[in-house]
């Protein structure tokens, strides 16, 4: 990860310690694809380091975006934040700019931000990360779950297609995750949509995060 030279704007991004967390994941790919130098920092939430004073301006909140003396928590609102401060052509859009891709890729970010519990629950981040499988299969919520964001999906990408806007847009890095949560852990997940989370988990500042050092 890149340092971010510590002038008066720079770049820190505070993230959980564990790299877990698939909101840490939306901002970490923000950032990277805006490609400005910045500072990763890591958080141990086990040891409440995030109550600590000077994360009180992001409400204790990880992960935060730190730029300057502003602080930002909320990954969807750092991911618009980094798209509005540094935007097209500094790094690829993050967000589409045809007004109805925007709204498709802002819709998937906030349907996997406000439902799908039972898939979050059942198949954790830290399975997908930490490659620690469980071993119950998905209960029926969960299966209800995931057939409803399926049928969600099964108008917004067609057979072949590895992107939900046409080009990358951070809405991918959210759905990525989601899906890895099923198709790492071996659950059934239609192939058109198995096949667009391959594609999506290629991306290389995805592939950073996934690849970080993490602990046993
Ligand atoms: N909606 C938030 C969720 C962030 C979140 O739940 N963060 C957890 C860590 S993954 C956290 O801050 N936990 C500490 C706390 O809530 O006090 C986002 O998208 O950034």
């Amino acid at each position: 990860v890149s340092d971010g030279a510590l002038t008066s704007d720079a770049l820190i991004l505070h993230v959980d310690a564990t790299l877990e967390s698939p909101w840490a994941l939306c901002a970490f790919v923000a950032l990277e694809e805006k490609q400005q130098p910045y500072t990763l920092k890591k958080v141990s939430l086990k040891d409440g380091e995030h109550r600590r004073p000077e994360h009180r301006a992001a409400n204790g909140k990880i992960p935060a975006l730190q730029h300057g003396d502003f602080w930002l928590a909320e990954s969807m609102a750092i991911a618009e934040y980094m798209a509005e401060t540094f935007p097209f052509p500094k790094g690829p859009r993050l967000y589409p700019e045809d007004l109805k891709k925007r709204g498709v890729c802002r819709m998937v970010q906030l349907w996997l931000r406000t439902d799908f519990m039972p898939i979050r629950e059942e198949r954790s981040s830290r399975s997908v990360f930490y490659r620690e499988r469980p071993n119950a299969p998905l209960s029926s919520a969960a299966r209800e779950s995931a057939d409803r964001l399926f049928n969600g999906l099964d108008v917004l990408i067609a057979e072949g297609q590895t992107t939900l806007c046409g080009t990358f847009c951070i809405g991918d890095a959210d759905l990525g995750m989601m899906l890895q949560r099923l198709v790492a852990n071996g659950d059934p997940v239609p192939s058109k949509l198995r096949a667009y989370a391959e594609a999506v988990w290629q991306r290389p500042s995805i592939q950073k995060w996934v690849n970080l050092p993490r602990g046993a």
